[in-house]
C-alpha cells in the first residue's frame, strides 16, 4: 500500500511532503489534458481535476461527458485550426494524445507529428507556460537491457512510434530554446494497473507513481526542458533519472510484488530474441510496414 500521493522526504522522525499534491489548491486556470480518452487519460484524467480551475479533457474518440470543473473538447491533432481551439485560454497542457503504440508511418505522421507540432504552435500562439509531453522509453529502445542509461545517451528509437516521439522531444526543445515554453518529456515505460510480462519488471510504471510524475512535473517551479523516464521504482532498473531529480518525482510503488506471478506466468526467455535483448522489447521486431499493401504487416 504506497502513501498518499504527493512527495514525502524523511526528516528528522517524521515525514513531510515536500511537493504539493493533486488534491491541493488549483495552480492552475485552465489545464488541457489531451488523449483524456486513452488509457493513461481515463486514469489521469480525476486525478489532475483538482489541480485547476477547470480541466479541458480532449480526444478525437468519444470522451466521459463533463463534470463540474471540466470542459470536453474534440480535435483531431493534425487539424491546425482544431488544435489551435482546443489550446485557446489554458496556461498548461499534459499531452497525452496521438498513437500510442507502433505501427505503420501514415497515421503517426499525422497525430504525432504534424500533431505534435500544431500543438507547441499553438501554444506559442495563446502562451502557454509549460507543456508535459508524454514521449516513450522506445524514443530509446534499442539500448540492450543489459545496460543502464539517462536521459542525455543519444536517441535510439525502435520504431516509427519512437522516431515520432524522438520528433516531438526535439520540437519540445526547441519552442524552449527559442520561445521559452517549459517542457517536461516523460519516457514512460509500462504505465498499466500491473507488469504483464519479464521486461515489465524494469519499465512498469504504476498509477499512482504516474500522477505523482505528472504533477511533479507540472508543478517544480523551475524545468526548463528536462526529460525524464515514467518508471517506478523497481529493482531492476535501466534508467537514471538523477540528472533530472530538480523535478522532484519520487517514485513510491516497485513491480517486485509482482515478480514471483510474472516469472511463473513466463519461466524462460529465449535470450536470441531481439525483444528480450532490447529494452523496447517487441516494438524493436515490428514492420516493416507495406506501404503497397494499405501499410499492413
Ligand atoms: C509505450 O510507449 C506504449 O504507449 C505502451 O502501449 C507500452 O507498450 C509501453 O510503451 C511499453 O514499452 O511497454
Amino acid at each position: 500500500m504506497s502513501p498518499p500521493i504527493g512527495i514525502w522526504e524523511h526528516r528528522g522522525m517524521s515525514e513531510v511532503e515536500v511537493t504539493p499534491r493533486a488534491d491541493a489548491a488549483p495552480r492552475f486556470d485552465r489545464l488541457l489534458l489531451t488523449g483524456a480518452a486513452g488509457g493513461l487519460g481515463r486514469e489521469l484524467r480525476p486525478r489532475l481535476r483538482k489541480l485547476a480551475r477547470c480541466l479541458r479533457a480532449s480526444d478525437i474518440a468519444t470522451l466521459a461527458p463533463a463534470e463540474s470543473g471540466e470542459e470536453v473538447v474534440v480535435a483531431p491533432l493534425q487539424d491546425a485550426a482544431a488544435v489551435d481551439a482546443m489550446v485557446a485560454g489554458v496556461s498548461a497542457i499534459v499531452h497525452l494524445g496521438g498513437v500510442s503504440t507502433e505501427g505503420p508511418f501514415a497515421p503517426i505522421l499525422d497525430a504525432n507529428i504534424v500533431g505534435v507540432w500544431n500543438l507547441y504552435e499553438a501554444a506559442r500562439k495563446h502562451g502557454v507556460v509549460r507543456i508535459v509531453f508524454a514521449s516513450s522509453n522506445h524514443v530509446t529502445g534499442f539500448y540492450r537491457q543489459d545496460e543502464v542509461i539517462d536521459p542525455a545517451a543519444p536517441m535510439r528509437p525502435d520504431g516509427h512510434y519512437g522516431l515520432s516521439k524522438a520528433f516531438g522531444e526535439n520540437v519540445a526543445r526547441f519552442y524552449f530554446d527559442r520561445y521559452g515554453i517549459e517542457s517536461v518529456c516523460l519516457r514512460i515505460g509500462s504505465s498499466f494497473p500491473e507488469p504483464k510480462d519479464r521486461r515489465m519488471l524494469a519499465t512498469w510504471l504504476s498509477y499512482d507513481d504516474l500522477e505523482r510524475l505528472v504533477v511533479a512535473s507540472l508543478t517544480a517551479p523551475v524545468v526548463g526542458c528536462s526529460v525524464i523516464y515514467g518508471v517506478s521504482a523497481n529493482t531492476t532498473t535501466w534508467w537514471d533519472n538523477t540528472s533530472a531529480s530538480h523535478v522532484g518525482f519520487r517514485p513510491l510503488d516497485s513491480s517486485e510484488r509482482f515478480r514471483a506471478a510474472v516469472e511463473a506466468r513466463q519461466p524462460v526467455l529465449d535470450r536470441s530474441n531481439p525483444a528480450v535483448l532490447f529494452q523496447g522489447g517487441g516494438f524493436v521486431t515490428q514492420g516493416p510496414f507495406d506501404r503497397s499493401r494499405q501499410e499492413t504487416p
